[in-house]
Formats: C-alpha cells, sequence, structure tokens
C-alpha cells in the first residue's frame, strides 16, 4: 500500500534521559517533533517485515494524537502488526509484559511517569525492547544520534482508528489489535503471589486503601485487588485515570500522595496504604502509623520473597542503583546471594535480569520490581507485600521492626532541589569532581571521608561502561551522601542528594530519619556548597 514520504529537519534535544524523552506537552506539538524522534527509533531498530510492535501509555494528555500518528508511521515501516492498549492505555509493566507475552520486537511506551499531565505539563517517548525493558544506552545513543539528522519521516494515510473498541483494524498493510489493557497483566499476577491466602486475610478483616492518583493504575487495580481479591469497592481511591491527573502530581511520595499519608497516620488506618505513579512502575508503601522507604521496601521484601509462590527457592541475587541505601545488601550476604550496584535507571536492570543473575531489583525512588517483566512494577510490589503479610500475619511496623532488629537500619533520605539554574548546577557538579582526589581524610564535623569517587559502571554482562554516574562521598563508619542531577526532568535541572547513615541491631532503631541525618546533612552543604551554587536554603521535596 501506499507510503508517504514527509520531509523534516532535526529538533536540538531530543536526547532520551534516564527514562526516555521528556519534554513540555507544548514542545511535542510542534510539527514533525514527535514524528522525528519515533522515526529515528524505526530507522535504528529496523524492524523485519512483519513485526510486532506494542503501543501503549499512561493516558495523559496528547497520548490519543502521539498514538494515532504512531500507529501510521509503524504502518508505512514495515511492522506486521501494532497491539494497542484500549483508550491508548497500558501501564509501563503492563507495556513490558504485553511486549514479552506476544514477542513483540518492541515497543512504544508513552508517559511522562510522575511528571504532571496536561497541556501546559509533561509528556515522554520512551522505546523498550524486545525482553520487554527499556532500550540500553547504545540503543539510546543511536537514536539520539539519528535526531540529528534526520531528514524524512514515513507514513501512510488513513483515517485514526477507534481506540475504545477492542478489536482488529487495518492501517496501511498493518493489522491493529486494540487490546485489554488489564486482562493480561492481572492474569500474570496470579500466577506469581498466594491470591487465595491474600483473599483469606481479606475475609478475616484486613483492609487497604490504594490511591491511584487519577492516573494509569485505576483499572489495574479495580480489577486485581476489588475483582478478585474481594478487596472493598470504596479501597481503590483515584481510580480513574484523566488526561491532566486531576491536576496533581502522580508521583508516590509523602508530599504527593499527603493525605494518603494522613490516612495512614490516623489511628482508624487501614492495615496497608500503597500508591503508584502516572505510568504505573512505582510505589509507595505505608503500613498503620509506619512509613516505609523504598530502599528498605526493596530490602524487606527481598528478605521475605519465599513466601510468594512464584519466587520460592529462586533467589538469584538482588540489584541496586548506587543512590538506594545499602540495606538490600545485606539481605543478599544474609542469603548468600549477591548484589549488583547499578547506575540510576531501570535500563541497568535488564541485562543482569535476562542472564538470571538477579531476581528482584529495586531503586530509591519508589520503584521496585523483578524478573517476572523488565521494568519496574508498582501494583507487583503491593502484591508481594499484600502476600507476605497476608502469609506471615504480621503488620507492616512488626515486619519493619523485626527487619531492623536483624540487618541493622539504613536511615535515608534523599533532598531534592527542583528546577534550580543549570549553570550553577552544573558548577557545583564541577566543583564536586574537582575535589574528589583532596577530600579522603577531610572531616566535616564528626564525620571524615574515607572514599570519594565518581560512579562508573562496567556492565557485569555485555563490558559495557557507563561513566559520570554521580558523586558519593562515603565517609568512615558507613554513612555516605551521594549527588547526582536529575535525567527526567524537563526545565531547569533538579540537583539530587542521597543522604544514608547506617546503625547496626544494637544501635538506636526507633528514631527520627531526620536527626540521624543531621551530620550528612551538614556535611553536604560543606562539600558541595549548594546555597553558593543554587541560592536554595532548603530542599524543595525530601523523600
Ligand atoms: C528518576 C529516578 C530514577 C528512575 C527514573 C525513572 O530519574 O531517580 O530512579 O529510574 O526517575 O522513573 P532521575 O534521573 O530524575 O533521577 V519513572 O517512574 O519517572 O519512569
Ligand atoms: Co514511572
Amino acid at each position: 500500500s501506499e507510503i508517504v514520504t514527509v520531509s523534516t529537519r532535526p529538533f536540538e534535544g531530543q536526547a532520551p534521559g534516564t527514562s526516555g524523552l521528556r519534554k513540555k506537552v507544548k514542545v511535542f506539538q510542534q510539527p514533525n517533533y514527535a514524528e522525528n524522534f519515533i522515526q529515528s527509533v524505526f530507522d535504528v531498530v529496523s524492524p523485519d517485515p512483519g513485526a510486532v510492535l506494542v503501543i501503549g501509555g499512561d493516558g495523559r494528555f496528547h497520548n490519543r494524537t502521539v498514538i494515532q500518528e504512531a500507529i501510521r508511521m509503524a504502518a508505512a515501516n514495515g511492522y506486521g502488526k501494532v497491539l494497542v492498549g484500549r483508550g491508548g492505555i497500558l501501564s509501563t509493566p503492563a507495556a513490558s509484559h504485553v511486549i514479552r507475552k506476544y514477542k513483540a520486537s518492541g515497543g512504544l511506551v508513552l508517559s511522562a511517569s510522575h511528571n504532571p499531565g496536561g497541556p501546559e505539563e509533561d509528556f515522554g517517548i520512551k522505546y523498550n525492547i524486545a525482553n520487554g525493558g527499556p532500550a540500553p544506552e547504545s540503543v539510546t545513543g543511536a537514536i539520539h544520534a539519528r535526531t540529528q539528522v534526520i531528514d524524512r519521516w514515513l507514513t501512510v494515510p488513513g483515517e485514526d482508528i477507534d481506540l475504545e473498541t477492542p478489536g482488529e483494524y487495518r492501517v496501511g498493510g498493518m493489522t491493529v489489535s486494540v487490546i485489554d489493557p488489564v486482562a493480561d497483566y492481572a492474569d500474570l499476577m496470579e500466577t506469581l503471589f498466594d491470591f487465595d491466602a491474600i483473599r483469606s486475610a481479606v475475609k478475616g478483616g484486613f483492609t487497604m486503601r490504594f490511591d491511584a492518583m487519577s492516573a494509569v493504575t485505576g483499572p489495574y487495580a479495580h480489577e486485581i485487588l476489588e475483582n478478585r481479591l474481594g478487596f472493598a469497592r470504596d479501597t481503590v481511591v483515584n481510580g480513574t485515570p484523566l488526561e491532566d491527573f486531576g491536576g496533581h502530581h502522580p508521583d508516590p511520595n509523602l508530599i504527593h500522595a499527603e493525605q494518603l499519608y494522613l490516612a495512614m497516620m490516623a489511628p482508624d488506618a487501614p492495615d496497608l496504604g500503597a500508591a503508584s505513579d502516572g505510568d504505573g512502575d512505582r510505589n509507595l508503601i505505608i503500613g498503620r502509623g509506619r512509613f516505609i522507604t523504598p530502599s528498605d521496601s526493596l530490602a524487606m521484601l527481598a528478605a521475605n520473597i519465599e513466601c510468594a509462590p512464584g519466587y520460592k527457592g529462586r533467589l538469584a541475587g538482588i540489584a541496586r542503583s548506587m543512590p538506594t541505601s545499602a540495606a538490600a545488601d545485606r539481605v543478599a550476604e544474609a542469603l548468600g546471594v549477591p548484589c549488583f550496584e547499578t547506575p540510576t535507571g531501570w535500563k541497568f536492570f535488564g541485562n543482569l535480569l535476562d542472564a538470571g543473575k538477579v531476581t528482584i531489583c529495586g531503586e530509591e525512588s519508589a520503584g521496585t520490581g523483578s524478573d517476572h517483566v523488565r521494568e519496574k512494577d508498582g501494583l507487583w510490589a503491593v502484591l508481594l507485600w499484600l502476600n507476605i503479610l497476608a502469609v506471615r500475619k504480621i503488620s507492616v511496623d512488626e515486619l519493619a521492626r523485626e527487619h531492623w532488629a536483624r540487618f541493622g537500619r539504613n536511615y535515608y533520605a534523599r533532598h531534592d532541589y527542583e528546577g534550580v539554574d543549570k549553570a550553577g548546577a552544573d558548577a557545583l557538579m564541577d566543583g564536586l569532581k574537582a575535589q574528589l582526589a583532596s577530600l579522603p581524610g577531610q572531616s566535616f564535623g564528626p564525620l571524615t571521608v574515607s572514599v570519594a569517587d565518581s560512579f562508573s559502571y562496567t556492565d557485569p554482562v555485555d563490558g559495557s561502561v557507563s561513566a559520570n554516574q554521580g558523586i558519593r562521598v562515603l565517609f568512615e563508619g558507613g554513612s555516605r551522601v551521594v549527588f547526582r542531577l536529575s535525567g527526567t526532568g524537563t526545565h531547569g535541572a533538579t540537583l539530587r542528594v542521597y543522604l544514608e547513615n547506617y546503625t547496626g541491631p544494637d544501635g538506636n532503631l526507633g528514631a527520627e530519619t531526620g536527626d540521624m541525618l543531621a551530620p550528612q546533612i551538614a556535611a553536604a552543604e560543606a562539600i558541595a556548597g549548594i546555597e553558593r551554587h543554587t541560592g536554595r536554603t532548603k530542599p524543595d521535596v525530601i523523600t
């Protein structure tokens, strides 16, 4: 059938960041902008004739427009079939599963994750490869290079398809299948977890509240938690995906999910509170009266993973991103399995998972996942928590206390300075690099620097090297401060300062996190000159 060639010119700045290309919607609405990026993806991956492509997004504003365009472009670029979620919806972990289940060659995930949505807010496009995971740096680098020279994109004439009605459609010479976005994912969850044990707990009075933050997980949570597990009908709140997420940041942390936090600190709180982000790959876990940091959640899930039928007897190893606390390392050591430390971003877990070196992985940024897909997975983490609590008949707070009493506690926080001047942020990072050689041996209050370096990662599977992945300052006694610039923001720069202080099983396990991190916070300011470089006296967000 007919293929139309549209001439174009490159746009500056189409470099995928930590998790795909993210820009303001207005940037994506420029003629040829999204098309250039998508065509660059297709040019780089050059699909075999007849290949299958998955397309789905988090339902934010501009999703449908880009999906219709991407379908026509896929037809012109030789794909044989596109699988797209009904309404254009696929959570990021569900997209990963659909790619794997239907042996697709890859997928386009349309999301800016936890960033706000709407005409004035953010949009994003990410390409995932055939293993279901984010494209590695070799591929994203080639895509960026292609965007810098692109001079045409390909499409076919044709009307928009009806994304609301499941079924098969023809576009050019290609088939488009509009699929149920939830069913395959929900079925996968049933193979991993003890749904009977959770159902019994629910019958016995176990309660929860899941805040879908008006983002993509609403339909998944209604189906799995309420329909399949029997939780009450009002368990899922904000369960309808909205194009602007109701005007909120769909970011599951104590600031943006404050209502949930307050509800969980109340005397009549349910047993478990949880939330997920815009595209469904992050999770927030709060027990009655007890917030669990994402770093602790990874460690606690790994320590108890045997409770889940899908993981019995097969924990091969654990991986965490470098800024994530070392709580998981202690569990790995106790269980006699390896622990890997990767750069920030899920793309670095893919090779380890594919090679069977790790079973569970996580990041301090509320991301946890396993080898069941190749993305982090918000609802999966919630279900694993539910499975563990149901089997062990223990509360979140009790489980946390028991864990710390055995492994010690890694007090942990991340301070974010958002939308700071890019030049100031770069100067701060350059200043840190210039000090690396002289920092060891220097003291800051009670802390003495033992090691200072710029984190570089050599992938143990393919040997690829990713340098410049954050500045680490390690202190004698095991506490540390890490500095990085965010790779997901869409305006200015965001400085992330990660703070960690370990206390052994015999130490003070019930202290306030802020108190335990005060020396590290002071040292971070003294070493980096945050106020001098950014003009900020305190972080915008503490998680
Ligand atoms: C942030 C987090 C990182 C996460 C990434 C994508 O990246 O720190 O851990 O993998 O977001 O998550 P950065 O570069 O801004 O620090 V998501 O849920 O936005 O896809
Ligand atoms: Co996300």
